[in-house]
């Protein structure tokens, strides 16, 4: 079996609104996940021209409120993380902690000294933090009165807080990530952007302008963290979903050209390349747009193309195939960016195509395309877990899926890729941030908690707990 590199990231990936909880403590304002209603109709609710922002409680849950109560367990969680032998600990930091509403000049003590025990907490098992800056979580505010990110004030706000949280923190802690699958906007703009309809989700240059904003935003934060300190490693976060044509019909291999420019690249490759790639006139003709049409400054673009990303940081669930031709498609129900069913595969309960082939594919197209390090920051089977009386969680299904990625890794190491770590998704179970529900849980530790908000919230290691602490001991070799 293919060595790994010595110093592989081994670890598990979270992030604050789905696991904290402790929504209005020690200062902490509204963020726009707090206003997400829990359940399997969330994204309809949210893409109703009605929906504006706000929190009903007696008419929908809102299991984001809770969480799992993380913020008063992080120290357990995190002792059971360094069980696991975790190298590393993804994790986001709420800007609503930080900045209440996210327009004040003054950061909030509280909200950063949270930060501070965090990470002392990793440290003192060496675990090393790696910190997203914006993980779907905008202070309610500038979503509500600013109109999200199309707004170019935000730019502003985001490059504060981001001066705040890498000052305080950047001696402490080397990776960063700048925006969380900042490529999803392409179909749920709501998380990333903090747009819905009455905002101007449904039209396509507010996306594009929200898009520019936060290129500038993220190119100004690794502007921030080089000046501080040059061996900051600032990278980018891109959904990736390896996208196949269905035949060799030439029509399907161009429309699946377009899609992995359109979905896969676009933000990668301003981000990484520090350019707009030529494709975006085509992409912008296809909403009616032009590139005249976004608001972009010369000085913007020189930012951009100054501070480029340092590696490329992405999540990957599953893959999509592309069928244009015929009408009585058979589409996946599901499968969150949609194609069709691609009849090699089988899907998760939630129609995500497990696809461990996929993987390697996908590091050899981003590799071949950038030449930096990637990083799987996210990936990991959402299922049901049924615990016995005991407690005990056998999830094979899990270490399965797991052990087929991580293979795939191994063979991409192969190819030549240079992959700098892995962080499996949801390593203690969390709230999923498209159902809102806690029944879709990827932990490796069970969390006593229903959709309905019943349990203890005590914590239970799982079968697949025991198999990732082996794997990590034994740097990938024992699967
Ligand atoms: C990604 C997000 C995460 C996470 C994960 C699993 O899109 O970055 O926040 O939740 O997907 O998705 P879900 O929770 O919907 O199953």
């Amino acid at each position: 079996m293919t060595e790994f590199p010595k110093n592989f990231l081994w670890g598990g990936a979270t992030a604050a609104n789905q696991l904290e909880g402790g929504y209005k403590e020690d200062g902490r304002g509204l963020s726009i996940a707090d206003a997400l209603p829990g359940g399997k109709e969330r994204f309809q609710i949210v893409q109703n021209p009605d929906f504006d922002w706000t929190i009903d409680e007696s008419k929908y849950k809102y299991p984001n409120h809770v969480g799992i109560d993380y913020y008063h367990r992080f120290k357990e969680d995190i002792k059971l993380f360094s069980e696991m032998g975790f190298k590393c600990y993804r994790f986001s930091i709420a800007w609503s902690r930080i900045f209440p509403n996210g327009d004040e000049t003054e950061p909030n003590e509280k909200g950063l000294e949270f930060y501070d025990q965090v990470i002392d907490e990793c440290l003192k098992y060496n675990i090393e933090p790696v910190i997203t800056i914006s993980h779907y979580e905008l202070p309610l505010n500038l979503a509500k009165n600013y109109g999200g990110w199309k707004n170019k004030k935000l730019i502003s706000f985001f490059e504060r807080f981001a001066k705040v949280v890498l000052t305080r923190y950047y001696k402490k802690v080397k990776y960063w990530m700048t925006f969380n699958e900042i490529n999803s906007a392409a179909h749920f703009p709501v998380m990333g952007q903090g747009l819905v309809p009455s905002n101007g989700a449904n039209d396509k240059k507010n996306v594009f302008q929200a898009w520019h904003n936060q290129f500038v935003s993220s190119s100004k934060a690794v502007k921030i963290g080089h000046e501080l300190d040059p061996n900051l490693q600032i990278g980018c976060m891109i959904l990736y979903a390896t996208t196949y044509s269905y035949d060799a019909n030439p029509v399907n291999q161009l429309a699946t050209l377009q899609q992995n420019q359109d979905f896969n690249f676009f933000c990668g490759d301003v981000q990484v390349r520090g350019q707009y790639p030529s494709y975006t006139k085509r992409l912008l003709a296809e909403y009616g747009l032009k590139l005249s049409d976004l608001d972009r400054t010369d000085e913007e673009l020189e930012l951009i193309k100054k501070y480029p990303v340092d590696y490329i940081g992405f999540s990957y669930y599953m893959s999509s195939a592309v069928e244009t031709t015929k009408k009585d498609n058979d589409k996946v129900s599901g499968n969150l960016l949609g194609g069709v069913k691609n009849p090699f595969l089988k899907a998760s309960d939630w129609g995500w195509q497990i696809d461990p082939t996929g993987l390697r594919i996908a590091l050899n197209q981003l590799y071949d395309r950038y030449q930096k390090p990637l990083f799987i920051v996210e990936n990991g089977l959402g299922a049901i877990d049924k615990p016995d009386a005991n407690h005990n969680i056998e999830d094979d299904y899990r270490i399965d899926y797991l052990k087929q990625h991580i293979q795939a890794m191994a063979g991409a190491i192969d190819d030549g890729v240079d992959l700098m770590g892995y962080t499996p998704w949801g390593c203690i179970d969390l709230v999923s941030a498209s159902t809102g529900e806690m029944s879709k849980r990827y932990g490796f530790i069970y969390v006593d908690l229903d959709d309905d908000g019943n349990g203890n919230m005590d914590r239970y290691k799982k079968k697949s707990f025991y198999w990732y602490q082996k794997v990590i001991e034994s740097n990938g070799q024992e699967l």
